[in-house]
């Protein structure tokens, strides 16, 4: 029996740092879906898929397309880089995979440049040792085009000479800004003329075909990206992304009302990481951070970055919880936890002698507090080859139970014992 809804919208959304492993659980979804939706971000995002042996990389596109009766959908909210959407397509179909035909991008999507990717670069070096560590994808400057009215949409290709002026006036007024970088503006026109053709078969009104798709009972799912602490407004400011990576961020960017959302469904790595900048209160600067970053092979999807690793934790998890109401949990990468003799788990954040009740905004009280950590036993058995609740060890189970009890009860429904589609527990 689906253990989806039909009807009704499951959203799938990371609930740490991102890199929790969603793309997992959407490709694992996707076999009993009709329709995966990316909402939010860009191709600063990375899912890994593994299938039979075979590695599949997703960025922009959505990783349910793996299902080859899964229609793919990028929604306006997402920004979308038109040579980088070409390139993963022709890097899909290397593997096989040819999801022409079953995947739109909506109208109302806005784009990013190249140069979008070079004011990325320019501002990260402004910023000096402050940067925010980004993937250097253009995604800020996008939505900051977007939020400033200034962004050009993919429907703004349709009229090609408005388009080509309302693009030069962009970079003119960037290069005021960010000084005179290299940029051929008249190569880039000619190669958009270009992709503008080659979009046009996979540009749609996403908003009607979503909502019919919901009206006509299929099982829509939405692939979130980045995660709730990497949220605009919500995550550790300013270190974090460009768009809304919460439930709210579904609605608005694929535009669904909210009682059309059924479940929501965390995906939380059994321990913490984050790549780039900011502040990470559990994280392990010692040889348990090396510990996991080696075992659970932590390299950024996108940019090839070391991934910085530390304990879970639950002040991130409660506040996320607050602000996302997982209907249950998809808890991943156990297996990494193995060998470890012992684990923590962050449950409390104390600023000046005082438990904080929520996750602070502001970063200078984050950085004044400690951590009050509990020490559960480690289970120092292979985990990768279980595949039923039962078949994990005691003190495995223990960790799982006492993550839900600390998480007011949510239930840990998916458990993550490796990478392959198939080394995941689901309890009924
Ligand atoms: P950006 O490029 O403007 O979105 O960067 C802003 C911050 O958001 C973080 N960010 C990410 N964090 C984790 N995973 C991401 N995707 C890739 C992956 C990252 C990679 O799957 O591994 O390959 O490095 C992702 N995308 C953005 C980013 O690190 C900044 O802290
Ligand atoms: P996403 O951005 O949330 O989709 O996560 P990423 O794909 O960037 O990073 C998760 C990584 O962990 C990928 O390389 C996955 O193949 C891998 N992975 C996912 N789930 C598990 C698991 O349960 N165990 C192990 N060992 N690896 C996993
Ligand atoms: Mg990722």
């Amino acid at each position: 029996m689906s253990v989806l809804p039909s009807g009704k919208v499951t959203v799938v959304l990371g609930a740490q740092w991102g890199d929790e492993g969603k793309g997992k659980l959407v490709d694992i979804l996707a076999q009993e879906i009709d329709v995966c939706c990316r909402c939010q971000g860009g191709n600063n995002a990375g899912h890994t898929i593994v299938v039979n042996g075979k590695k599949y990389d997703f960025h922009l596109l959505p990783s349910g397309i793996i299902n080859d009766k899964c229609v793919g959908v990028i929604g306006n909210g997402v920004v979308v880089h038109i040579p980088s959407f070409f390139e993963e397509l022709a890097n899909l179909e290397k593997k096989g995979l040819d999801p022409t035909g079953r995947l739109f991008i909506s109208e109302r999507a806005h784009l990013v440049f190249d140069y979008h990717q070079i004011v990325d670069g320019i501002k990260e070096v402004e910023l000096g040792r402050g940067s925010i560590g980004t993937t250097k994808k253009g995604i800020g400057p996008a939505y900051s085009s977007k939020a400033s009215r200034s962004g050009l949409r993919v429907h703004h290709l349709y009229h090609f000479d408005e388009f080509a002026e309302k693009f030069r006036l962009l970079v003119t007024n960037r290069k005021k800004r960010y000084g005179d970088f290299e940029y051929d503006v008249d190569k880039e026109l000619d190669r958009y003329r270009d992709l503008a053709k080659r979009l046009m078969p996979f540009v749609t009104n996403s908003v009607q075909y979503v909502h019919n798709a919901i009206q006509s009972n299929k099982r829509v799912l939405v692939e979130g990206a980045n995660a709730l602490m990497l949220d605009l407004d919500f995550g550790t400011y300013p270190y974090v992304t460009s768009s809304a990576t919460t439930v709210g961020g579904v609605c608005t960017g694929l535009g669904i009302p909210p009682s059309k959302i059924g479940k929501v469904l965390g995906v939380v790595k059994a321990y913490t990481t984050r790549v780039g900048g900011g502040p990470f209160p559990t994280e392990q600067l010692n040889e348990i951070g090396e510990h996991l970053q080696s075992v659970g092979a932590e390299i950024g999807t996108t940019t090839g970055r070391k991934r910085r690793c530390g304990w879970l934790d639950m002040v991130v998890m409660r506040y996320s919880h607050v602000i996302n109401d997982y209907t249950s949990i998809n808890l991943t990468k156990l297996d990494v936890l193995d060998q470890l003799p012992e684990i923590k788990i962050g449950t409390a954040y104390i600023h000046n002698g005082v438990k904080l009740t929520s996750f602070p905004a502001d970063l200078h009280v984050l950085e004044e507090c400690t951590v009050e950590y509990e020490t559960l036993p480690g289970w120092q058995t292979d985990i990768s080859k279980c595949r039923s609740w039962d078949d994990l060890p005691e003190n495995a189970r223990k960790y799982v139970q006492r993550v839900e009890e600390l998480l007011d009860g949510v239930k840990v429904e998916w458990i993550g014992v490796g990478a392959a589609r198939d080394a995941m527990i689901h309890r009924a």
